[in-house]
């Protein structure tokens, strides 16, 4: 706070070593003797220290002693609010049982609901804290945060608030998402196209209305909605001035790919089944594909998302944690970038850009964060490590030395 005062707000972070992970420069844009400047919360200067108008080292000067800086981590897939949780599941599946078995058998994101529906905005808040502050202790500065276990207009609405209530209980960006189409609730009485009415006939409205979504958000799946319902549900968004993201081809393949293409999604998420028409499409709609390993990983789905096939349409890749009760009760990227490297062979660079630059852009917040850059905000993550792919390397360790939000 004392640099805030003095000097215009400024800040100095020097005697760093930068990965910028800025697009102009290759690979991680490694700088070995950087600085990072901050005035009022803006990045006023990011590289060589040598280089650094003079001017800039007016305010408070931290020596960061040869540390990395990267730009702070950003979660771009998580259904973070949510009540109670479903270890009982996860023994029913140790047990023998699938996922689509627990959730046919009244198990699964509808036991979520119950639980949602019985908890106060409040309590919503309280489970969810403790949560965030997982993520945040890793250097996490920004976080999407889904709705999706309301599946009413009430619930989805109090799912909605509490999550941007939790921007004001922590020092972090909070991006929420409005999933209302993520399951059929119980009253729906197995009648999709009905409650696909109510999703984009009254919650969409409802929630645009209040400025409670940055986007919305489907789950297309055999279990869920098919590709026609979503595209209902993406025309209302549309026309509510929403962007839109997909849970697409996670258990089968509906061609959610082309379909988010189509849409020009902000991203497509999961993609496990996905081909080569979808891969081909994303890449020219733009549309991102976000990597969600955990949940790979817990329902021990044995299909990897078509890594290669991105990479060779040129489509760009996000790595989330997708931290939900049922398939990926997961609270850290690091943890995240490590399966994403050891189960899906995606390189450090790809993970590093996978929760900074491509998950900012999964988020349409490109302009603002993902690198270290001028004009961009001052979310910076500074570790006690050697090299970049410790970060990646590492199971269950945390090498954060500090976490700066917003130049603080
Ligand atoms: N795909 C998932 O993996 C989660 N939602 C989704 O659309 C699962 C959510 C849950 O089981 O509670
Ligand atoms: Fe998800």
């Amino acid at each position: 706070m004392a640099g805030q005062s003095r000097a215009g707000g400024l800040r100095l972070w020097r005697n760093a070593r930068l990965a910028t992970m800025a697009e102009s420069a290759a690979g991680l844009g490694i700088v070995e003797k950087g600085a990072v400047a901050a005035r009022d919360g803006l990045i006023a200067y990011a590289g060589a220290e040598a280089d650094m108008p003079a001017a800039l080292a007016q305010g408070e000067t931290i020596d960061c002693g040869g540390r990395w800086i990267t730009p702070g981590l950003i979660d771009c897939h998580t259904h973070l609010i949510h009540a109670g949780n479903r270890a009982n599941e996860f023994e029913m599946r140790l047990a023998g049982a699938t996922y689509e078995e627990v959730a046919r058998a009244g198990g699964g994101i509808v036991s979520s609901v119950r639980a949602l529906r019985a908890a106060s905005e409040d309590e919503l808040v309280a489970q969810t804290l403790p949560r965030l502050d997982t993520l945040m202790a890793e250097g996490v500065t920004t976080v999407e945060v889904k709705s999706g276990y309301g599946l009413d207009l009430d619930n989805e609405k109090k799912s909605l608030r509490a999550a941007r209530r939790l921007g004001g209980e922590r020092p972090v960006t909070i991006r929420t998402t409005c999933l209302a189409a993520h399951a059929l609730p119980p009253e729906a009485k197995g009648d999709k196209d009905a409650f696909i009415d109510l999703v984009a006939g009254t919650i969409l409205p409802a929630v645009a209305a209040e400025g409670l979504a940055d986007a919305v958000d489907g789950f297309c799946e055999g279990i869920a909605f098919s590709p026609e319902q979503m595209a209902r549900v993406f025309d209302k968004a549309k026309a509510l001035g929403l962007p839109v993201k997909l849970h697409a081809d996670q258990l089968s393949n509906l061609h959610g790919a082309e379909l988010a293409a189509r849409y020009g999604a902000l991203s497509a998420d999961h993609l496990e089944y996905s081909d080569d028409a979808g891969a081909a499409a994303m890449a020219k709609a733009g549309t991102v594909a976000t990597i969600l390993p955990g949940a790979y990983y817990f329902i021990r789905e044995t299909k990897k998302p078509p890594v290669d096939l991105f990479r060779q349409h040129g489509v760009r890749m996000a790595v989330a944690t997708d931290n939900n009760p049922g398939t990926s009760p997961l609270t850290s990227l690091l943890l995240t970038m490590n399966m994403a490297a050891t189960l899906f062979a995606m390189t450090v660079d790809e993970c590093l850009a996978g929760v900074t630059r491509e998950a900012a852009r999964a988020l349409g917040l490109l302009e603002g964060t993902g690198t270290l850059e001028t004009g961009k905000s001052a979310d910076l993550a500074i570790w006690n490590i050697e090299r970049p792919a410790e970060l990646v390397y590492r199971m269950g360790f945390n090498p954060l030395h500090a976490r700066i939000w917003r130049g603080q």
